[in-house]
């Protein structure tokens, strides 16, 4: 009888009282706390006739609790949906439909706006607030500290998280007990990480890096994390002396090299600072190496495999490389026509296959064949080579997509609420370098009769979309560049806007 995820993260820590969660209040949040806090809110999904293979989301600003209801969904086998606070109703109407969720938790102040989508779908629905009150953790509170670990096997699913898509519709990666067991213990392997760890955690819980990257490696590492609510490079330097690790997306790394606090002393007691999710430029690591004497790590994953290279833990850590395939990952580049193999050194679409890579799309059994091979590759939309060391380069995109801070921005989804406008032709929405968020989606509208209202289109994307998928500008166009086929050339507009956001601009 068994459950794998739980016994390996959280099972081992069941009535120890060492450091878990340091909080910015000052306090600290025992494994045994946490744990005890997770078994009542287990009861609690109990209570509410949640079975294992139902689904809850949620909707919550990072806290303990937030955490809490991770590991209360894999002891009892309830898949786990987290949902990025940016969303708005529209976005969070789809999730919740799609996901067909039994309950969802989300923040007291959205609970109105929430309600009348649960009304619908039939969802149950109870609050969590950013302090951690709020009508989940009163029920919690009645519950009793233990609570019994339902069996489940490395096959179930144990997450969803929804990831958008080149057709502008999300899709639901499913994610199992195995993918993320498999990763979460190679990492730390990888990473030489231990329970004497303690991992500045400013990423959000919402998303692989922050959940499966940053939690599940410290849980099974037995360390402690730094536990912050979101990123700011001052809390980032006033904690790093207690620290030894961190993770990030590139944008914490430029902004501590923006900062005048962040020095070589100021580092000194770090041991490993990890980056991904976005490309860090040359540029980034050289400028950390000049200010701290170390060398940023770099690594690249995705929502649908977590992550599959990572440069060396000891050895050189090569600027512009995501490092080699982790151990039981095999990575190969190949022709995006034909599927077959290129040989080194040539530039293709990165494939991966391993233990680490998902189930497949929710109830969308086509996009699953088109992007998961029957012999388990997986094609990424991202185009790489290897260099002639083994190490793996990202050289662009395959797919159509914008990275804007860590966050994934498909164009089509913009696109779709700008061709809707009135007096819009056609759009194109394009990623433009940015100082701060490495990229930032510029819409270019074609007008059509008297032409659009831009205000409208602001609002229309407002209602629609997360603020972090908002176009940061729109440019009015006569006509967009298309090759013979007909088909917009998003290149060449990339091109003529790239120096849109200077430095002193954004
Ligand atoms: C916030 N805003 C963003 C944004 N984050 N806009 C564009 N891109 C982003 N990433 C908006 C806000 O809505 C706000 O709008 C304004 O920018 C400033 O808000 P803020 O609160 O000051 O932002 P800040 O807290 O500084 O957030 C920036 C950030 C954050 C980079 C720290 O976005 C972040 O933590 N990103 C990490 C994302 C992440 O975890 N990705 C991993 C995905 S997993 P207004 O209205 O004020 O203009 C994955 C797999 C893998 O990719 O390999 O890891
Ligand atoms: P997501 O769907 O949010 O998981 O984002 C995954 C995508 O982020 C990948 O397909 C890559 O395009 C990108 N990515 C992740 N890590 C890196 C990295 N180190 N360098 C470049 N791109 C990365």
């Amino acid at each position: 009888m068994t459950n794998p995820l739980y016994d390996a993260l959280f099972a081992p820590h069941l009535g120890k009282a060492t450091p878990f969660l340091h909080l910015l209040d000052g306090t600290t949040l025992t494994h045994d706390a946490f744990l005890r806090k997770a078994a009542q809110i287990g009861g609690v999904l109990d209570a509410m006739g949640l079975v294992a293979g139902d689904r809850l989301a949620l909707q919550v600003e990072k806290s303990p609790e937030a955490l809490a209801v991770y590991a209360a969904c894999v002891q009892k086998g309830v898949i786990f949906l987290p949902l990025n606070m940016a969303y708005t109703p529209v976005e969070l109407d789809y999730f919740i439909d799609n996901s067909g969720a039994k309950l969802v938790v989300c923040d007291p102040a959205k609970e109105d706006g929430i309600s009348e989508i649960t009304a619908r779908t039939g969802a149950q629905l109870v609050t969590l607030s950013a302090q951690g009150s709020g009508s989940l953790i009163e029920a919690a509170t009645a519950q009793p500290e233990t609570t019994h670990t339902v069996d489940r096997s490395g096959d179930d699913l144990a997450a969803f998280l929804y990831t958008s898509g080149t057709t502008g519709r999300s899709k639901g990666a499913m994610l199992t007990q195995d993918n993320l067991l498999s990763n979460s213990e190679v990492l730390k392997e990888y990473w030489a990480f231990t329970s004497e760890d303690v991992l500045l955690h400013a990423l959000p819980i919402f998303h692989t890096h922050g959940l499966f990257v940053a939690s599940n490696v410290m849980l099974l590492s037995g360390g402690a994390m730094i536990f912050m609510r979101a990123f700011s490079a001052d809390a980032m330097l006033e904690h790093m002396p207690r620290a030894t690790t961190m993770m990030g997306v590139p944008t914490f790394y430029t902004r501590l090299l923006d900062h005048e606090g962040f020095t070589r002393e100021a580092a000194a007691h770090m041991r490993l600072f990890i980056s991904g999710s976005a490309p860090l430029l040359a540029e980034t690591h050289e400028l950390f190496e000049a200010r701290t004497g170390q060398h940023i790590l770099e690594r690249y994953g995705m929502t649908e495999t977590n992550m599959n290279t990572s440069n060396p833990y000891e050895g050189t850590r090569k600027a512009g490389t995501v490092g080699f395939p982790l151990p039981g990952v095999e990575l190969k580049v190949t022709n995006p026509e034909t599927g077959t193999a290129l040989p080194q050194g040539e530039i293709g679409v990165i494939e991966v296959r391993g233990p680490n890579v998902f189930k497949g799309y929710w109830q969308m059994p086509a996009k699953t064949r088109e992007e998961l091979r029957e012999d388990g590759f997986f094609i990424t939309g991202d185009l790489g080579q290897i260099d002639s060391d083994g190490y793996v380069q990202i050289v662009g995109r395959g797919k159509d997509l914008i990275i804007s801070g860590g966050y994934n921005i498909y164009p089509k989804e913009i696109e779709i609420v700008i061709d809707d406008q009135p007096g819009v032709k056609e759009s194109a929405v394009i990623g433009v370098p940015h100082p701060d968020f490495g990229e930032s989606p510029v819409a270019v509208v074609v007008p059509d009769g008297a032409g659009p209202d831009l205000e409208q289109i602001t609002n229309a994307c407002a209602t629609a979309l997360a603020r972090f998928k908002h176009p940061r500008k729109i440019i009015i166009l006569a006509a967009l560049p298309r090759n013979t086929m007909g088909k917009v050339q998003k290149n060449a507009l990339r091109d003529d806007y790239k120096d849109m956001f200077s430095k002193s601009e954004s």
